[in-house]
């Protein structure tokens, strides 16, 4: 961690408390978030305007996001990170490469979605050579997978595995179980358990569900040590992310971090996805970026617009991709249905 000296913070970055990111990070960072925020606002679009149908995703919680992105160890393997992410992880995705026309082509349903060749819904990401195993529908089913690459990790390489969901589904028996399967005396297992804690499960009040503030607390009992962070200031994330994950790569045991984050757009499109008054982790760390002189408006907007234009180039470029057709859809299942033998090949629409 960079130590205060006697240099003004605004020629040095952006500080919480004593911790200062450097304005270089913090510019990456921004640019990440800005990107994230320009294609989640463009899907929310796209699923009202027809060329989607269903959107969710992360607006209010790329700070922590995007620092969590850069500070994977990506590649294939047990001697990389794995990922078990949640649907609102785009700008982690972005963060470690991915470019946003793989958003809005899994958003438009096409063939070249990268993820689930047009079947699966949005920011359901996955990515073999990343270590990103398949973002569920069904919540918090990848607590009960963590242990499973964490137990390989354990056996082979340095890699970590990371997963991430949200504050709601904390209540899913699988959040115990990952609790319960990384924690065994003399058997831990090197697992970052991270709650995105955005105060809602669809329209569940956190403080109707949850007897404790923290979803960490409850790892007081399997004896995991966890830390509350501002997921809204991407400084403070920064810092609880490095110090998390030396934590769990150096012991090879679990460790819990919660997010406090924003929801910024409702829970999805079922919702009408409305812009709510919460807290906004972009407009915060812009007033903080310009205020420590890491960058002027000119440079802001600059950043905008570039995110604007590589949005539109990509919905325009999606927009003319190839879509599965029905004849298509059992393509890659396990148990291809009777629907293979009812239509054929050419077949153009469902009843
Ligand atoms: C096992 C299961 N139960 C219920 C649902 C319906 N569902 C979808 S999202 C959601 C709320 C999740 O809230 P939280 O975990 O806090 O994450 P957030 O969406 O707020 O990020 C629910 C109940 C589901 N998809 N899977």
């Amino acid at each position: 961690m960079p130590k205060k000296n006697s240099m003004p913070v605004k020629d040095r970055g952006v500080e919480t408390g004593d911790e200062i990111l450097s304005a270089e990070r913090c510019l990456q960072i921004h640019r990440i978030m800005v990107r994230a925020r320009a294609m989640e606002e463009r899907m929310i679009k796209m699923s009202k305007s027809g060329e989607g149908f269903f959107w969710i995703g992360g607006p209010g919680e790329e700070a922590f996001n995007a620092c969590l992105g850069l500070q994977i160890k990506k590649g294939q393997g047990p001697t990389f990170d794995f990922l078990h992410l949640h649907y609102r992880n785009s700008a982690t995705m972005i963060a470690m490469g991915m470019e946003l026309i793989d958003g809005i082509r899994q958003m438009g349903m096409t063939w070249t979605d990268p993820f689930s060749a047009g079947r699966n819904f949005p920011s359901h990401f996955s990515r073999k050579e990343w270590n990103v195993v398949p973002v569920s529908s069904v919540i918090e089913v990848q607590f009960a997978m963590a242990p499973g690459t964490a137990l390989v990790q354990k056996r082979h390489g340095d890699g970590v595995t990371i997963v991430v969901g949200g504050d709601a589904g904390a209540a899913e028996g699988d959040f115990t179980t990952c609790m319960l399967w990384s924690s065994r005396p003399g058997n831990e297992l090197p697992v970052l358990m991270i709650t995105m804690n955005n105060g809602w499960g669809i329209s569940t009040a956190h403080c109707t569900q949850h007897s404790c503030e923290h979803t960490i607390e409850r790892g007081k009992a399997y004896g995991i040590a966890g830390e509350v962070v501002d997921g809204n200031d991407p400084v403070a994330s920064w810092f609880a992310i490095e110090r998390a994950l030396r934590y769990v790569r150096s012991t090879r045991s679990p460790f819990m971090l919660e997010a406090m984050v924003s929801r910024l757009h409702g829970h999805s499109s079922s919702s009408g996805a409305p812009r709510s008054a919460d807290p906004d982790c972009l407009a915060l760390f812009e007033e903080r970026l310009l205020s420590a002189n890491v960058i002027d408006r000119p440079g802001l907007e600059r950043v905008h617009r570039e995110a604007r234009q590589e949005v539109d180039a990509a919905v325009e470029k999606a927009g003319q991709e190839k879509k599965p057709t029905p004849a298509e859809i059992e393509k890659f299942t396990y148990a291809p249905s009777a629907v293979d033998a009812v239509y054929p090949d050419d077949y153009t629409g469902l009843p």
